[in-house]
């Protein structure tokens, strides 16, 4: 048994959208669960004795979520970055080798080291921001034993710093150019066949796709659902990015956990979200890079009671973002979403768009995951660009 006092605790209560603040709160910590939390004046006598840090009012939150990621990959994308400001066209990118398939070509050619050690510095950036639970995809592999690969490293970072990580099988992201031919053998034989062999080795907790004019088609993706369910495996949809294919809503139909992107959603994609309860992820690192201007539905999702969540989408492409606090500012400053509504998008409803009931508040019985921060509100985690306020991140009642 140990404690937290002199905390200001924020705590986002089940059936509102906003945050409330306890001041000189104790949190108290059994094992990696959270047992009492509240004013240090009504700690019960049982509790009194427990060793206790005192946070000198500093602001607790949950630890932070991000639950869209494609952290793992080999290379990076600079040089393509760097053409493209030069003045050259899409083709002559792709032409020198850009785009997605670039990130496939030298993933497929790394090692599970060589993986590792680029995707590291990458993650502890987001977990010396308070990051506690982690979503990472595969998706850059594109062939049963690359796409397992990815997941494996994934894995391996979960087992070497003090981080959650969800895996998701994301083998539906780009069709390599072997099945260019041949899209239906991708499916069976990639897509189905490596999503078999990951499950049967634990490596997967979710499935994804990139329903997209680009990628793949709605009816292609419920067909990949529906073997997702026969394994018992929660979905999720990449959907409604650059047009609105109507995927939001074949994803909600599947009871899906979210529907990620969502910038073209339509009324009939908020309406079937909202009645399955899934979780719309906002991605404002990729709206950013890509200069959208269409933006995500966000006042329409928020009177249909859609819950909303941001993540970084980290990724060599379209997200090269490190930092869940700047997908914070960019929530707020973006798509006008409140400080309140960006803090529970990288807590409690990006838990949720995980499927995991068990932490994003902080309550009895959650996980101890928490994120103490230099700051006397928890606005100003929306509010800064480029300032990192984080005192102490506890993972599993830790302090790491
Ligand atoms: N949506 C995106 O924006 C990225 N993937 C996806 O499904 C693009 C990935 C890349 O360009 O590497
Ligand atoms: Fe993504």
């Amino acid at each position: 048994m140990q404690g937290l006092s002199n905390a200001t605790v924020t705590i986002m209560d089940e059936g509102t959208t906003g945050y409330r603040l306890v001041e000189r709160a104790s949190i108290v910590i059994d094992g990696d669960k959270i047992a009492w939390v509240g004013a240090d004046a009504d700690m019960p006598a049982a509790w009194r004795g427990a060793a206790s840090l005192d946070l000198q009012g500093r602001v607790v939150t949950p630890g932070l979520i991000d639950c869209h990621t494609h952290i793992v990959y080999g290379g990076d994308r600079a040089r393509e970055f760097e053409m493209r400001l030069e003045g050259a066209a899409y083709e002559e990118i792709a032409r020198a080798g850009g785009g997605i398939l670039s990130s496939v070509r030298a993933t497929r050619a790394a090692g599970v080291d060589e993986l590792l050690a680029s995707a590291l510095p990458r993650v502890d950036t987001l977990l010396s921001e308070g990051v506690t639970t982690l979503e990472i995809k595969s998706g850059y592999g594109l062939d049963v034993e690359s796409e397992l690969k990815m997941l494996r490293v994934a894995r391996r970072i979960g087992e070497m710093r003090p981080v959650h990580v969800v895996t998701t099988w994301l083998a539906a992201h780009a069709l390599p150019p072997e099945f260019k031919d041949d899209r239906a053998g991708y499916i069976d034989q990639v897509v189905i066949a490596g999503m078999d062999k990951g499950h049967a080795e634990g490596l997967i907790d979710a499935v994804d796709g990139f329903c997209e004019g680009i990628a793949f088609s709605v009816e292609e993706m419920a067909r990949v659902f529906d073997h997702a369910k026969k394994l018992g495996l929660p979905v999720k949809l990449h959907a409604e990015q650059l047009s609105d294919l109507h995927g939001a809503a074949m994803a909600a139909g599947h009871g899906a956990l979210s529907a990620d992107h969502l910038e073209y959603l339509g009324a009939d994609g908020i309406a079937a979200m909202a009645k399955a309860g899934t979780v719309a992820v906002l991605l404002p690192g990729a709206f950013y890079t890509l200069r959208e201007t269409k933006y995500p539905p966000v006042q329409a999702l928020r009177d249909a009671g859609v819950p909303l969540a941001l993540a970084t989408d980290s990724n060599p492409g379209t997200s090269p973002l490190t930092s869940i606090l700047l997908t914070m500012n960019m929530g707020a400053t973006l798509f006008r979403m409140t400080p309140a509504e960006c803090l529970r998008g990288v807590t409690c409803n990006a838990a949720r768009a995980l499927g995991l009931a068990d932490r994003g508040v902080i309550a009895p019985g959650a996980r101890a995951d928490l994120a103490v921060w230099d700051v006397r509100h928890p606005a100003e985690l929306s509010y800064r660009i480029g300032f990192n306020p984080l005192h102490a991140r506890i993972f599993g009642g830790k302090n790491v």
